[in-house]
């Protein structure tokens, strides 16, 4: 690590620090010592190697023996447990101006405060005022400040942005002036983060139309309202923008605003190959840029357009400029996995860890959603933080999942819980002896406290897929969207390792994660890696998440063959024992 990398680890401790509540004047000599290394003006490396780090002002033996193991590791246990001992959304909330560490501990300790959605929702259900050293004033405040921040963030998840969009299409689908409406832009497309939402619409009064839109209840503030299109920013301080058009130029129009840019780019060089001219009123006959009815050919859908050009339908998902062009010229696009061929996620959590219901209740829940299994897969030991289970509470659990499956078998259901465990990957191994995990039927491994070396990442992820009863690899490289970067390790080794020990790949589908990311799955299924789309989910609401990750297997081509939650529960048995077998 160079001196710049090291006084970024020694600022996040720091804040680590702070959070945790420990005394100023260690917090303040991590800051320092940060603040001093940026300065350096000769390489850290060599003051280490000459043992001259003692002449810093400030630098006790502690320090000294920290900033040399960094140098010369490039990674720092300490600084790793401490991340793990605190909520990764914790850091963020000291971005909400006007509050600093004490408070932002005082949150977390009596109200669960671990996010920016919890915080917000904590201060609309005014728990906040009622909290000592806070009141009514600072709660307002503190709202404020969220919005502030939202407003000028311009990147948002998907999921974030869904929230609010389907509500309005709904209700633009219901107005008597709307003749086909939907969704365009990135977020049809299904992008893990988006930039502003798009809605296009036909209609012959787009007054009416767009009256009715500025109107919405979601909508906060009317940014534009013009005869064709208005701009209007929704929940979250979300722009989205509407335009109006006739229904005879509603299919280009919807091709031109789904994009994506690069994917525009080749369609038109394709028109223009063939002597027309492509944009958002038309497809044309003509060898220059118009916009004349009488030169349009006749396209009643998206896909004759792409017919016009030589090309089988392309999904929105696929308009990327990622090889949809050559796939779709030669008729073969996979046929993409619908999220209703899933049949249940095999990493979950329950009230036994860190989730928030019972093994009841999400059965029931599953059940009732038509879902065939669903698999318990709380926290392990190590993961203290979120209440991880030790070997005899996990012996409890399998008891109580027998119960809860003995209750659907007497009724005639063959509903199923299934046992397992999210085990921690650590430094030497899996936090779980193979003959316990032999005795859950799923067993998912996560590498939750990462090196900060790729190669050392790389060996325990390559170790865990050559355990025999690991079945799955959770969130492989452990980002959070627009909060944490991925940590590094290589991709392919771990991959190669997949596929030679038959483990899956999970692509998680929490909105927050998305891991593995979309981009990657063509060459984990080249490899002949399978995928398995998990929830995560820590409450019912999460069950969700199955429709949005199979949007994003989607934009990874991903076919129903590639992913093992579609299999029905007598295959998934079959499929979940062939490793173990196979040793
Ligand atoms: P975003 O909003 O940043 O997440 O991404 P998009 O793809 O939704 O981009 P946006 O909202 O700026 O525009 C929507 C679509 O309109 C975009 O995907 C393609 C099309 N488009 C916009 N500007 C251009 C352009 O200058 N050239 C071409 N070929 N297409 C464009
Ligand atoms: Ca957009
Ligand atoms: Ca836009
Ligand atoms: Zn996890």
């Amino acid at each position: 690590m160079d001196k710049d990398e090291v006084a970024a680890v020694l600022s996040e401790i720091g804040t680590l620090l702070e959070l945790k509540g420990e005394n100023p004047f260690k917090t303040r000599a991590y800051h320092n010592a940060a603040r001093i290394l940026e300065g350096l003006s000769e390489p850290l490396e060599k003051i280490v190697a000459e043992n001259r780090l003692g002449e810093l002002k400030g630098f006790g033996e502690a320090l000294q023996e920290k900033v040399t193991r960094l140098v010369t590791t490039g990674h720092l246990p300490y600084h790793d447990e401490l991340k793990a001992s605190l909520p990764p959304g914790l850091p963020a909330l000291l971005e909400v101006q006007g509050l600093g560490p004490k408070k932002v501990k005082k949150l977390f300790e009596e109200l669960g405060v671990d996010s920016l959605e919890k915080l917000e929702a904590a201060c609309q259900a005014g728990s906040i005022a009622a909290l000592e050293g806070f009141g009514e004033k600072s709660q307002a405040k503190i709202l404020e400040a969220i919005a502030f921040k939202r407003q000028f963030a311009s990147r948002h998840r998907l999921i974030d942005a869904l929230v609010c969009a389907e509500p309005i299409l709904e209700s633009l689908r219901g107005h008597p002036d709307v003749i086909r409406c939907s969704t365009a832009g990135s977020l049809r497309r299904w992008k893990e983060v988006i930039g502003d939402i798009d809605f296009l619409v036909s209609s012959r009064n787009p007054a009416a139309v767009l009256g009715f839109f500025v109107a919405q209840p979601g909508v906060q503030t009317v940014l534009a309202h013009g005869d064709t299109k208005a701009s209007v920013i929704v929940a979250g301080g979300i722009q989205a923008d509407l335009r109006v058009v006739s229904d005879a130029e509603y299919p280009f129009a919807l091709a031109y605003f789904t994009g994506s840019k690069e994917h525009n780019i080749v369609m038109r060089q394709r028109a223009i190959a063939r002597g027309l001219r492509l944009n958002e009123y038309g497809l044309f006959r003509s060898s220059e840029e118009t916009r004349d009815p009488a030169l349009r050919v006749d396209c009643r859908e998206e896909r004759d357009i792409f017919g016009n050009l030589g090309l089988a339908y392309v999904p929105p998902e696929l308009r990327e400029d990622h090889g949809e062009f050559a796939a779709a010229e030669s008729h073969r696009l996979p046929r993409l996995l619908e999220w209703t061929d899933l049949r249940g996620s095999l990493h979950n959590h329950s009230n036994w860890s860190d989730g928030r219901d019972t093994l009841e209740a999400i059965a029931a829940h599953a059940h009732e959603l038509g879902l065939d299994y669903w698999a318990i897969t709380d926290h392990s030991r190590a993961s203290f933080q979120a209440n991880g289970l030790d070997l005899r509470r996990l012996e409890q659990q399998i008891e109580a999942v027998a119960a809860v499956n003995r209750s659907y078998a007497a009724e005639g259901s063959d509903f199923r819980l299934l046992t397992g465990t999210e085990v921690d990957i650590l430094k030497d191994g899996l936090d779980f002896d193979d003959g316990v995990l032999v005795r859950l039927d799923v067993v998912v491994a996560s590498l939750h406290v990462p090196s900060s070396d790729a190669l050392e990442n790389t060996r325990r992820l390559v170790r865990a897929a050559e355990n025999p009863q690991v079945h799955q690899l959770g969130h492989l490289s452990g980002r959070l969207l627009l909060e944490r970067e991925a940590y590094k390790f290589d991709l392919p080794a771990v991959l190669k390792a997949c596929a030679d020990t038959g483990t899956w790949i999970e692509l998680n589908a929490s909105p927050y994660r998305f891991d593995l990311d979309w981009r990657l799955w063509r060459q984990a299924k080249e490899l002949g890696v399978k995928c398995v789309i998990n929830c995560d989910a820590h409450r019912l609401d999460h069950f969700d998440f199955l429709r949005l990750g199979a949007g994003i297997a989607r934009k990874g081509w991903l076919t129903r063959d590639d992913v093992i939650n579609t299999l029905t529960l007598p295959e998934l048995w079959k499929a979940l024992g062939r490793k173990r077998r196979s040793r």
